[in-house]
This record gives structure tokens, sequence and C-alpha cells, in this order.
């Protein structure tokens, strides 16, 4: 077994259900995580059947009614904690994410560094969940609010986040006296199980256990069980838009609360007043890191008409020059697709392309040797084309010229999806026409910086068919608490608001 893996506490076989200790009580079927860089077994899970499920659950409801008594300062010294052990085991855990869904070394190290900001920022939140106080029409009157933790929270995460996009969520639920049951992609259980037991490790030191549940099974059965379950009030899901919908309808049948942060299909404007160097740099990372497999991915790019001709071959010159392979070797840029799955979602993508009139400029073909590997792809399209409407998990980029800035503007608008956006422009007016109302309708919109690599400080997510939910900064740590209005009356009298009599 991988060195990594033995010192991040794996085994060839782990167990699929956590929550502190490894629930161990049969099992439905198995899994085998591979490396995605060269088909390789890394190891097997065994998947959790719906005792074990039941059992997380019960034990998180356990640890939850204690934790939500817990003053919320000494719940964040909890976090500090499993931020020091994040720092600690960074390294491995980055390589454990490289190894297991084929992120360069960079973006594993990266990612884990993202789960530390996250945590550190709920350190600090901990101290500052505020409600508002307000003043009571009513003489002798106090009324205010405050934010009780919310209860038990459901986590549903992608392969290509396995241990940040949990952390965004599980370290802001933790602060507001939450406790979460996480059910991770089954293309990245080793990920979960090491992340998992890194926060343990800490709770049990402290004396505490069951807060955070981990749950390794099937969509269709625990993951379905999950969603149904009155026990969460929350359901925080990130991934396509089909599952999305699904996950929105079903808790929205229950009343419950769903967090969504679904598909992207992110552009970027440059105009022709814009550091073209700059950009370059920025639609690069944005196209092509991860290799097209964030949800922030640069999709679509509109080039001006007066610089689109020489830009485009300064792109495809950049392209020509990104390092394909091992994701740990020095120098790579470009890491494998997650699965073979991917790599057809690629190539029909290629096709259907140039089918409806695209031409391939770079790029376009699989490549050829062990592992999911394809070449980053620059394609000249039409935004019209249906198939530059679609989230394609995977390296490549639609490129359209423009003449107007409102046309750029609105041709990116014109999909369905509503995560990220930039200009590149050294306009102040085209920036500011960008950002306005009548601008990008995006989650996110950037300026002279690319579509991807959010810090963890901002509201995170985006609008229309990307589900509406705001995870990581800002004030998104609201969604994991219920808001309680108060009204206290220190007087001898009884006064009804609106001015209302009502004496016998
Ligand atoms: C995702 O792809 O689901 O902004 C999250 C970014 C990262 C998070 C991406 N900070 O690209």
């Amino acid at each position: 077994m991988n060195d990594v893996l033995a010192r991040l506490g794996l085994s060839d076989l782990n167990p699929g259900a956590w929550n502190g200790a490894a629930i161990a009580d049969g099992y439905d079927g198995e899994i085998t995580s591979e490396n995605p860089a060269t088909g390789e077994a890394l190891a097997r899970v065994q998947l959790a059947t719906r005792a074990q499920y039941e059992a997380v659950v019960k034990e998180a409801e356990r640890a939850f009614r204690e934790w939500r008594m817990l003053p919320a300062p000494k719940r964040g010294e909890l976090v500090r904690q499993m931020a020091e052990a994040f720092r600690a085991k960074k390294e491995d855990l980055g390589a454990l994410v490289s190894l297991e869904v084929g992120k360069i070394r960079a973006e594993g190290q990266g990612e884990v560094q993202e789960t530390i900001d996250i945590a550190d920022y709920a350190v600090g939140l901990s101290r500052q969940l505020y409600g508002l106080s307000m003043h009571s029409e009513r003489s002798s009157h106090r009324m205010y609010e405050q934010w009780h933790p919310l209860g038990l929270v459901s986590v549903i995460t992608a392969f290509n986040f396995p241990n940040a996009v949990w952390a965004w969520n599980a370290m802001i639920a933790a602060v507001c006296g939450d406790a979460v049951v996480w059910k991770p992609s089954l293309k990245a259980p080793l990920t979960a199980i090491a992340t998992h037991r890194a926060c343990e490790e800490v709770l049990a030191k402290n004396g505490w256990s069951g807060l955070f549940g981990l749950v390794i099974g099937r969509d269709a059965d625990v993951g379905e069980t999950m969603i149904r379950d009155p026990r969460f009030p929350l359901v925080s899901a990130t991934g396509s838009t089909r599952m999305g919908r699904h996950v929105g309808r079903v808790v929205a049948d229950r009343l419950g609360r769903s967090l969504l942060e679904l598909g992207g299909n992110n552009a970027i404007i440059v105009e022709p007043s814009a550091d073209l160097g700059l950009a370059l740099r920025g639609i690069l990372f944005g196209a092509v890191g991860t290799a097209g497999q964030r949800c922030t991915t640069t999709r679509r790019l509109f080039l001006h008409r007066s610089i689109a001709a020489d830009f485009t071959a300064r792109l495809v010159a950049a392209w020509k020059q990104v390092r394909i392979g091992d994701p740990l070797a020095e120098g790579t840029l470009v890491g494998p697709l997650i699965d073979a799955g991917a790599v057809a979602g690629f190539e029909h993508a290629v096709a259907a392309a140039v089918a409806q009139g695209g031409e391939v400029l770079v790029g376009g073909q699989r490549v050829d040797r062990p592992g999911h590997f394809v070449q980053p792809t620059i394609i000249r399209a039409r935004p019209e084309m249906p198939i530059c409407k679609e989230e394609t998990f995977a390296p490549i980029l639609y490129v359209f010229e423009y003449s107007e800035l409102g046309e750029a503007i609105a041709a990116q608008n014109d999909v369905a999806q509503g995560l990220s956006s930039a200009i590149f422009t050294d306009s102040f007016r085209s920036a500011e026409t960008f950002l306005s109302a009548a601008g990008s309708d995006c989650g996110i919109a950037n300026v002279n910086i690319g579509t991807s690599g959010a810090e963890i400080g901002g509201a995170f997510g985006g609008e229309k068919e990307t589900g509406g939910g705001r995870e990581a900064g800002s004030d998104s740590w609201k969604a994991y608490m219920r808001r309680q209005t108060c009204t206290l009356n220190w007087g001898r009298d009884l006064p009804l608001a609106q001015g209302i009599s009502f004496d016998v």
C-alpha cells in the first residue's frame, strides 16, 4: 500500500460508515478507489448499509444535543485544533487528493489549504454569530434576534473538491453548533475517510465524539434515505444540476432547506483595452486548471473582434506548451480526468461541437497513455451552439468573437447556469457595466481575475441552475442556524402591537 495512504490511517480495505470510530456492522458491497492517472487500485471501501446509516445519524443526534449547548467560542477552539491538524497533514492529505482524483500537486496542496483557511475563518466566526437588536414600538419592551444551532446538516459532495467543500460546510456548521453527516462522492472515498479521521482525532482528544458522521454509500440507497430524512433540517449538496434538481425537490417537499451548489458555465470577456498577458494567464488557469473539472472552470471565452485573431493564436501557442502527465510530477499542469466516463463526455462534447459548426483549434483528442487523460482543447464556436450551453466537466474552451460589450454580456448570461464570470479590461466604464445590475447575472463576477480560484472569505455560489446556495465566507453561516426573534416585556402593562386593545 502507498505510504501516503498508510500515514493517513487507511488500509487496503476500509469501512464506509464512521462516526468517530468505524461502525462495523456488515456492509453492502465494496468499491475500489483507483488512481485516475494510472488506473491502479489504491484501496477498497465497504459501502454503508441502511443500518449503519441509522447508527451514524443516531450518534450525530446524540452529539448535537450536547454540542449545541457548548458556547460557540469553545466550539471554535475545537475547530482551531482541526485547522492545526490539517496543517500537520497538509502534505499527505494533498498528495492523497492528487492520487485519488488526479489533481496536480500544487492544486492538491491548495485544496487542503482551502480547508485550513475555512477552519481559521470559522474560528473567528465563532465569536461573531451576531443577531440584530431592534427598537420595540411598545414601551418597556426589548426586541432582538438570536441565532441558534439548526440541528443535523447533511453534506453531499462531488469528487472534484473531495476535502475542501466538505470543510466549507462542516467547519462553519460546527461553530454554529450543528452536527454534520457527510455523504462523499464514491469517486473519492479515501480522501473522505482521511479527512474524517483527522477531525475525529481532535474531537476524541477533547472528549467529544459523534459530531461528524461519514456514510459512504450508494446514491439510490443511502443518498435517497438521507435527503428524505426529516432529521436533517438542512441538506447541502454540491454536484450536477440534475442531481441538485432532484435533491431540491425532495427536500422542498418535506419543507426542509437545501443549499445547492451546482453546475457552472463560466465565461470570460476580453476587451481590447485589457492587459492581454494577464488575461492569458487568467484564462489558462481557469480553463486548463484541474483539467477543467472545477465548477468554476472557464468554459466560454468572448474576445473582442479587434483582438480575436492575434489573441487566439497566443492562446493556441500556450495550450500547446501545457505539460500533461503524472499529477505528482514536477512541471505537470494537467492531470487526468476522473474516469472513463469523463473521457467519453469529453469526446462527445468535441464531436457535438464539430457537428454544430465548431472548429477545433488545438487538442480535441484523448491522450494515448494509461489513465484518463485528454488534451486541453480550444474550439472556435458560436455562443448559441447547443453544446456551448452545457457544462462538460473537461478542459474544453469555446471561443467566440463579439463587437459590443452589451452583446457579449447578453450572450454570457444566455445560459441556464449562473456561477462565475469575469471581464479583462482596463476600462473603468466597461468594468462597472459588467458589475452593474444589468451586467453579469452570476454569483461571482471578477475584473482582471479568471473565473476560478475564489477565496473562502466571500460567499461562494451562483444563480439560476447553479442552485442559488451560498457557502464559505460572508454571511453564509446563516444557512446553518435558525433565527429566533425575541421580544421581552420588562414593564407592568401588556400593550399590544399595532395599538390593538383587547380587554374585558
Ligand atoms: C468547486 O469546483 O466545486 O473557486 C469548488 C474555486 C475553488 C472552489 C471550487 N475555490 O475554484
